[in-house]
């Protein structure tokens, strides 16, 4: 490999709007995408910091867990919500999906901007 790294964005939720016949190809295709490249160094898993974990995030939390790779869990969308509601709602979603707090959750808002200097500090200690 080259001394570069890359971000790639997997296919969100958005693909359960395809025909059952792509979403088996597509899921097929994460599901060997993750397991199989040894070129992963973290996985970002994206949720809405705004509701509870739906029945699909706590779908592909499991599974991500199950892959044992190093990952981190951002709470995107702050911008959405109240400042002084962030670190509460950060909390709140860790508490659902990883009571034991062994993975780092952490706000972020790609519209806004807002705590990049976090999350880029926790990625660079995967590069
Ligand atoms: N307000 C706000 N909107 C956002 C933010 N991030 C993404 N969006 C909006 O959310 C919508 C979905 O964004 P995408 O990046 O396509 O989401 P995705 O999870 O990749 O979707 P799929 O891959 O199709 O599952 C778009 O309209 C974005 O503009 C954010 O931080 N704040
Ligand atoms: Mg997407």
């Amino acid at each position: 490999m080259d001394e570069q790294f890359y971000f790639v964005d997997l296919p969100g939720y958005g693909f359960s709007k395809m025909s059952k016949e792509e979403q088996v190809k597509v899921g097929n295709f994460i599901e060997e995408y993750l397991q199989k490249s040894n070129a992963i160094s973290l996985i970002i898993f994206l949720i809405d910091i705004r509701h509870e974990p739906t029945a699909n995030d706590k779908l592909m939390y499991h599974y991500i867990v199950k892959c044992n790779k190093p990952c981190i869990i951002i709470a995107n969308k702050a911008d959405k919500i109240a400042i002084t509601k962030v670190e509460q709602q950060v909390n709140q979603l860790q508490n659902i999906l990883n009571p034991m707090k062994d993975y780092v959750f952490l706000p972020f808002s790609s519209e806004r901007k807002v705590y990049t200097e976090q999350v880029w500090k926790e990625i660079e200690k995967y590069i």
